[in-house]
């Protein structure tokens, strides 16, 4: 008897849910990062196991008040994701007493059973995780809250154990061999964009978009171009720094991420063109794969 299922993770921005998704998987798949609203698109990540196979969709943070097209679009793109699970794994910073009021009208969308995980435990004390459990189990009406910590990958044994639980019997949905259905050259782009996201500050890593230009593969070495999409010609000044300092850095610390998750020698070569409020212009959310025809 096989089992799998549809995993849609939902949360807050920050909460803590693709660091959970890479925990479960035990690998760097999707980027993670301190500021809110990292993930944009709907990611799947597959943990395949002995007659089980899991299959996650990373989604991004749950924002009420949109303030522009891409936004929309995420929000958009989680609300699919909670129309085709099995099952809904709310993840909930456990010292956020806002997420439950939040994520309540995403749990009244469907009758998909819901599991949560509470996060961050490593940071809170058992006061405070008691008193978040009665709170989740009454908000969601679940039994299946689980105090978590993604980062310390504390106690996702007993989380997946569940899932395997609610999963229906059904054959895999995708190769065992794989643990994720997205393409490498967008899981590039992610790995760029995590480096933007940690090396500069306010509004750029929003502003950034990453798209491949040639990848062009080889025994040996991948050779991949790539172009960093901003929204002003001042943010091209910050981005390639004195000298061509930050640029560099940038290429850099990308390629070794790159290279780790590939497990193969990479060159990469950036450049940085310039699109004006790309972020509310629809014509160009479609170019970047935002929306789709
Ligand atoms: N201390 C602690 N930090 C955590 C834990 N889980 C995640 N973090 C940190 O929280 C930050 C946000 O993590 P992400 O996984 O990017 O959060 P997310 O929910 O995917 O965020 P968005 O994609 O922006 O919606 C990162 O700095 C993580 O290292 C945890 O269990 N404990
Ligand atoms: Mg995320």
């Amino acid at each position: 008897m096989f089992k799998s299922a549809f995993i849609s993770i939902l949360g807050l921005p920050n909460a803590g849910k693709s660091t959970l998704l890479n925990a479960m998987l035990d690998e760097e798949l999707v980027i993670t990062n301190k500021k809110a609203q990292t993930t944009r698109h709907r990611i799947k990540g597959i943990l395949n196991a002995p007659g089980l196979q899991l299959v996650f969709s990373d989604t991004p943070g749950i924002i009420n008040d949109t303030a522009y097209l891409l936004q929309d679009q995420m929000m958009k793109a989680v609300k699919e994701s909670v129309e085709d699970a099995d099952v809904l794994l709310f993840v909930l910073d456990v010292k956020n007493p806002k997420a439950i009021e939040q994520l309540k009208e995403y749990a009244k969308l469907s009758e998909t059973p819901i599991i949560v995980a509470l996060n961050k435990v490593d940071l809170s004390d058992q006061e405070l995780i008691s008193q978040r459990i009665t709170e989740v189990q009454s908000a969601f009406n679940t039994k299946d809250v689980f105090p978590v910590s993604a980062l310390e990958k504390f106690n996702l044994e007993s989380l997946v154990q569940r899932l395997e639980e609610l999963a229906p019997e059904h054959p895999p949905y995708y190769d065992p061999e794989i643990i994720s259905d997205e393409n490498v050259r967008f899981l590039v782009t992610e790995m760029i964009r995590e480096q933007m996201l940690s090396q500069f500050k306010k509004e750029i890593p929003y502003s950034a978009e990453v798209v491949i230009d040639e990848y062009e593969e080889s025994e040996k070495i991948d050779r991949i171009r790539a172009t960093v999409f901003l929204e002003r010609d001042s943010q091209r000044i910050i981005v390639i720094g004195k000298g061509g300092q930050s640029i560099k850095k940038l290429g850099t610390e990308a390629r070794k991420k790159i290279q780790a998750f590939l497990k193969k020698k990479v060159f990469l070569g950036l450049s940085i063109k310039i699109r004006k409020n790309w972020r509310k212009d629809e014509v160009q959310l479609k170019r970047f794969g935002y929306i789709k025809d």
